[in-house]
């Protein structure tokens, strides 16, 4: 079987959900990383359907979407699985797959870009081991109008990153939960797991929410399935943005 060839983009974190499930089903590939934005013509160029990373051409097929992704890697290479065998417990990682790619990985996405608007010098962190071929001064003169765009195409309003941020507390207490009935962080990954687990990484990276997630069940769990992951965002969000989460902080450790 030829070796895979993943088109990602830098910080990205469903592509780096890819990556994990590679790794784990032992397949060999290379990486693309592309240019914010740009990527979107390139992967139209490289004949994929739609514009989005992570966009896998691997075993003479050009496979787009995390979730698609990691079905097809079940269907071409079935082990290890990255669903579980017993009927109910497929079903709950399929649920919980379904919530981190649908809900969870866009609303992390929205709050990244509105954060690193406010801290526009922290996109740098995020180049930390990717293989863009983008010397410092082309960087710095392209960072501005990339983190303006992918505000943009993200709809990255103050307003939709204060519902996500108000959503977080009931979010993170439903990762916990099935984190404590074994659907996600037990001893075998699944595919819930890899979803999951890239979004709370990128959550991390915000130093505004790292001390609030990092030690709880699903922070911990995030670090076993996904232990590196590149991006540093100094405190950017308005203090009265995160007091949801503040305000659960005590309950959660409780
Ligand atoms: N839910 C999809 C979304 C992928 C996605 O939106 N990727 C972003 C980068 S993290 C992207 O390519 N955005 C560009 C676009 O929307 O065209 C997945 O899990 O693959």
């Amino acid at each position: 079987m030829s070796k895979a060839t993943l088109f990602s983009l830098p910080g990205s974190h469903p592509a780096v959900s890819v990556k994990l499930m590679l790794d784990y089903k032992g397949i060999e590939y290379k990486t693309v990383d592309l240019m914010p934005l740009m990527h979107k013509a390139v992967v139209r160029a490289a004949g994929f359907p739609g514009t989005t990373v992570p966009a896998l051409k691997f075993n003479g097929e050009k496979l787009q979407g995390s979730v698609d992704i990691a079905r097809a890697l079940d269907r071409i290479v079935p082990e290890p699985p990255l669903l579980p065998a017993d009927e109910e417990a497929r079903k709950q990682v399929l649920m919980a797959e379904a919530f981190g790619e649908a809900e969870l990985q866009h609303a992390v996405r929205q709050i990244l870009w509105n954060a690193v608007r406010r801290q526009p010098k922290s996109i740098a962190t995020f180049l930390e081991g990717s293989n863009l071929p983008l010397p410092p001064k082309i960087a710095a003169y392209t960072s501005g109008p990339i983190i303006w765009g992918e505000y943009k195409v993200n709809d990255s309003t103050d307003e939709n990153v204060q519902a996500n941020l108000a959503a977080l507390p009931g979010w993170l207490d439903r990762l916990d939960a099935w984190v404590a009935d074994g659907a996600l962080g037990a001893e075998t990954p699944n595919a819930a797991d890899f979803q999951i687990a890239t979004s709370i990484r990128l959550a991390m990276t915000l130093q505004d929410l790292r001390p609030l997630i990092e030690s709880r069940p699903i922070g911990e769990a995030a670090k076993r399935v996904c232990p590196v992951y590149a991006g540093d965002v100094p405190p950017a969000l308005p203090p009265e943005w995160l007091a949801p989460l503040h305000q659960q902080a005590p309950a959660a450790t409780a």
